[in-house]
């Protein structure tokens, strides 16, 4: 049995980094875990391809190899996945679609042959048992919530790792919290799954065996979770771990929790992890109740980001307007709160009620629902009716995009972060790649750049308050670069 695993085009997005990636020779930040993971659990007389469509073309001939397609894609990819499925239904190769797209929205895809949804730690063995017996269902589904410790490692050797910026690797599924506009937990569920520390630690190793020793990404939903686990079990190891490869780094996604613990932080920074993405959504506490975002009520967020960041760990900021109880005040006040926060990274969004959502089915009952969303958190689409004037939304919306992208504005917010900002990772060495997307930075930002006195006054800056994080200014400078692209010229007024 031939399969071909395809990974659906990405359009150009703010987590993309595509306009960043040219610095570095780079076609793709991260490949797909989740394709790399079913291949695992294939049956090893089976032969399996992967054509990931952000590094390579889809060829006719590998269709022709393939007795079946099998698709993973999140939501942003939808339009590249229908046009995938069109080929397969042209060249009549049968598809298999499974991962969040599909499991959210099956309904809309009456072109796949089966759906495997769901984790296919439960789903697939039915369908691969159904393919040898010569009878596959349409659909296979389930409510189960795998448990982790059966999750084989991915199969890297599918992959040019020479493509991508970063690895990615996951150490829990699920999040103990609910906010409203997220599909984690209707997906994943809110008791977290893990890994065991074990697992972790050869998945690593067989990143190191396959060639890589660069960045990896822990894509769960929540890292700290269950902090206690996480400090007796799966830290001490990572320590030990990444005294032995100093060269990788990690960085996850966690709540704001994380700076009550400083303890845990120090953990996180001894084991290598110097940045951390946090969905802070809105300096707005009644926003905030309203969304069941509680875990950011009644606290000093500004003051928390600090203690992250002096702890050693870059903070990455995810933020939303367009809430309910927002009034046109929202966007200077979250201008103020970006700026002040020092989070260099911060990626702001209209609100969106992705399907499958708590905040989904509240707006259909409203009957606010006017569409689909695209998936892509920046492009300035909405799929519902706001309470304020749609227009001054979209307008206060530009308004803060512009305000924080600017060259000059950006500028200072990397200032005050690398103020706060002491790095534990320092790069003595610098990678041949480090000096090559530095050496493109003076000619693209420096010297044609609209941003070359402000580059040039932050690395003046750096070189004399800061000299350790000459490489992040570099790299920040870098992605204000893309986020302007992404956020100010490709955005639809
Ligand atoms: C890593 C990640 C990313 C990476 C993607 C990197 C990449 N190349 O794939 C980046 C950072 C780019 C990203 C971006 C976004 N992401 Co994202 N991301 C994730 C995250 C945290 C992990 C994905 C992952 O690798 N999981 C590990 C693998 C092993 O799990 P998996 O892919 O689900 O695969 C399992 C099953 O789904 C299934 N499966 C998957 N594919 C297939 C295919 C077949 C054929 C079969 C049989 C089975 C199968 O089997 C696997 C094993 O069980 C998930 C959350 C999560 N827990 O999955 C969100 C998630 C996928 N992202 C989500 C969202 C919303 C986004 C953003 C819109 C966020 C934003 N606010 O901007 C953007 C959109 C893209 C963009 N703007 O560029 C949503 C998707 C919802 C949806 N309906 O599509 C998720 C579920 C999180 C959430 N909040 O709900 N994301
Ligand atoms: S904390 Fe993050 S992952 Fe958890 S439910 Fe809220 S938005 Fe989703």
């Amino acid at each position: 049995m031939n399969i071909l695993l395809i990974y659906p085009e990405f359009v150009d997005t703010f987590w993309g980094f595509k306009h960043a990636l040219k610095f570095i020779g780079k076609d793709a930040t991260f490949p797909p875990l989740g394709l790399l993971t079913v291949a695992s659990m294939l049956p090893d007389d089976w032969n399996v391809r992967l054509c990931d469509m952000n590094v390579e073309r889809l060829r006719k001939r590998d269709l022709a190899w393939a007795d079946y397609a099998f698709i993973s894609a999140m939501t942003v990819q939808k339009k590249s996945s229908k046009r995938v499925l069109q080929r397969c239904l042209k060249e009549e190769v049968k598809t298999v679609a499974g991962g969040p797209l599909f499991t959210i929205e099956p309904q809309s895809f009456p072109e796949v042959d089966h759906f495997v949804l769901n984790e296919a730690e439960v789903t697939l063995p039915d369908f691969i048992r159904d393919v040898r017996n010569g009878n596959p269902r349409r659909e296979y589904t389930s409510t189960d919530f795998p448990d982790m410790t059966q999750t084989p490692i991915p199969r890297w050797d599918l992959l040019n790792l020479k493509e991508y910026a970063s690895m990615c690797i996951q150490y829990s599924r699920g999040c103990p919290f609910n906010c409203d506009f997220c599909n984690v937990t209707s997906l994943f569920g809110q008791k977290q799954r893990y890994k065991s520390s074990s697992q972790i630690t050869s998945e690593l190793q067989s990143l190191v065996d396959a060639g890589w020793k660069k960045d990896v990404f822990f894509v769960d939903d929540n890292f700290i979770g269950n902090k206690g686990r996480l400090k007796r079990e799966l830290l001490p190891d990572l320590i030990e771990w990444h005294t032995n490869h100093p060269t990788t780094n990690f960085n996850t996604e966690a709540s704001m929790n994380i700076a009550d613990d400083p303890e845990l932080m120090d953990m996180l920074v001894r084991s290598g992890f110097n940045k951390v993405f946090i969905g802070i959504e809105t300096p707005d506490e009644e926003s905030l109740t309203a969304c069941s975002k509680i875990q950011n009520t009644k606290r000093d967020l500004i003051e928390d980001v600090k203690k992250i960041q002096r702890a050693g760990l870059q903070v990455q900021g995810g933020f939303i307007v367009g809430f309910d109880s927002d009034t046109e005040s929202i966007f200077q006040r979250q201008i103020d709160f970006i700026q002040k926060s020092g989070i260099v990274t911060a990626m702001v969004g209209l609100l969106q009620a992705p399907f499958g959502t708590r905040l989904y089915d509240r707006m259909q009952e409203e009957g606010r629902i006017i569409g689909d969303t695209t998936g892509d958190n920046v492009d300035g689409s909405m799929n519902i009716v706001p309470i304020m004037n749609a227009q001054k939304l979209k307008n206060g919306y530009h308004e803060i995009l512009n305000k924080i992208y600017s060259p000059r504005p950006y500028y200072q917010r990397v200032k005050t972060f690398l103020r706060e900002y002491d790095p534990a990772s320092f790069k003595a060495k610098l990678s041949r790649q480090d000096i090559w997307a530095f050496v493109k930075s003076l000619f693209r930002l420096g010297i044609i750049g609209k941003e070359r006195f402000q580059y040039w006054k932050l690395l003046v800056w750096t070189a004399v308050h800061r000299k350790r994080s000459l490489p992040d200014a570099v790299t920040l400078a870098i992605y204000g670069f893309h986020f302007r692209k992404v956020c100010i010229q490709n955005i639809k007024h």
